[in-house]
């Protein structure tokens, strides 16, 4: 994997009710990037995420994951949480060391507990959230329900980028509702679609949705707003809309919700997509902390040339040793230098420091250096 700087790196959580399909849509995030050849399945036990035996046994995650993503020269630290509640620890670990989250939602279900504790964790860690309402290819998948019950439940500002392109109750893509096209997945399902005009028979309902997310995203800054009510939604230009949205999700009016099938590789480049132009890279994100040295608080800034701070969010132990997963949120990590235990006083060397994806680990930078981000 390529070194990336703070700029191009996003640090993402998956959450969601269990078996909304979390570890599914990581699998289908690195099938659509190519960083797999084959799109493994929760039945077969063949996820990069699940890699657990007994992961594999129950069909069901047990341990958080990280999954390193490359989208168009930018890195998303992806981090597959495990959904049920027993284990509603990995949920807060990941929530303090990310800067964005996934909150999956099966349109079969709805919101359900898993959604609005995610939901209610993810605000309170004041994180910028993107909902994706999974399964639509499901029969009983029903987007519209889901969107009413987010906006009713957990937040109404929730605000569809994209809904279903479905045709006599089959999902065939997804409608972008900032380009007005239609996304049709490729019979490949590898995460590769065509561009195209949306349906006739849902042109309408199309617009209605177009409105509702061009007045959010006109309100947010006086010059849109102006154009939008000269000229209309077509005044705006594609830089406009995505800065609109980008100040709507700082503001806190606009809660994107993008939708499809992890298993049909159906929304799911648009996430990835949606990732990069709205989660902030780990540059943008200024985090503050207590010096337990002096007691004081500093603010961390993600560059490699300020001094170090990590944070350990997870130990993992298995028959081939003991693993730290630690977030660098400045400086720079060099294998076999000393590094502080701010807690314990105790200095630790960082015997090698690799990047991981799931069970396998690979050296994160060519100079056996982690920087922050
Ligand atoms: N039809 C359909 N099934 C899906 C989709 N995504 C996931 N599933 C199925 O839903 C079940 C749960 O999927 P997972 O990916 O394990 O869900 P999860 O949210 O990671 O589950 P936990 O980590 O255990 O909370 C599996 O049987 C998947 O095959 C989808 O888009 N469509
Ligand atoms: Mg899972």
């Amino acid at each position: 994997m390529k070194d990336y700087d703070p700029e191009r790196i996003h640090n993402v959580g998956v959450f969601g009710h269990v078996g909304c399909g979390k570890t599914t849509l990581s699998e289908a995030m690195l099938y659509t990037a190519h960083a797999i050849t084959r799109m493994g399945r929760i039945e077969d036990g063949s996820t990069v995420s699940d890699y657990d035996p007994d992961e594999q046994r129950r069909g069901m995650s047990i341990n958080l994951s990280v999954i390193p993503i490359e989208w168009e020269n930018r890195k998303i630290n992806l981090i597959d949480v495990p959904g049920f509640a027993d284990l509603a620890g990995d949920m807060a670990a990941a929530m303090r060391v990310v800067d964005g989250a996934i909150i999956v939602v099966d349109a079969t279900g709805g919101v359900e507990v898993g959604t609005e504790q995610a939901y209610e964790m993810a605000r309170r860690a004041n994180l910028p959230c993107i909902f994706f309402i999974n399964k639509l290819d499901r029969d009983n998948a029903n987007f519209f329900r889901c969107v009413e019950q987010i906006r009713e439940l957990l937040d109404d500002a929730a605000t569809p980028l994209y809904i279903p392109c479905s045709v006599a109750r089959k999902l065939k893509g997804i409608i972008s509702l900032r380009t007005a096209m239609a996304y049709i997945t490729t019979d490949q399902h590898d995460g590769s679609y065509n561009r195209e005009q949306v349906p006739q028979e849902l042109d309408g309902l199309m617009h209605q949705w177009r409105s509702d997310l061009m007045d959010k995203i006109a309100a947010t800054d006086d010059d849109l707003i102006e154009k939008y009510l000269e000229s209309g939604e077509d005044a705006l230009s594609s830089d406009d809309r995505l800065h609109g949205l980008q100040v709507g999700i700082e503001q806190h009016s606009i809660v994107p919700i993008v939708c499809g099938s992890a298993h049909e590789v159906t929304g799911v480049a648009q996430l990835l997509k949606t990732i990069v132009e709205t989660v902030p890279a780990a540059a943008r994100r200024d985090v503050t902390a207590n010096d337990l040295t002096t007691g004081e608080q500093v603010t961390l800034h993600a560059s490699s040339d300020e001094p170090l701070a990590a944070l350990v969010f997870k130990s993992i132990a298995d028959p081939y040793g003991k693993m730290s997963l630690f977030r660098v949120y400045s400086g720079t990590i060099h294998t076999n230098n000393g590094t502080m235990n701010a807690r314990t006083g105790a200095t630790n060397a960082v015997p090698t420091s690799t990047g991981c994806a799931a069970k396998s680990s690979a050296k994160l930078t060519t100079s056996g250096r982690v920087i922050s981000g």
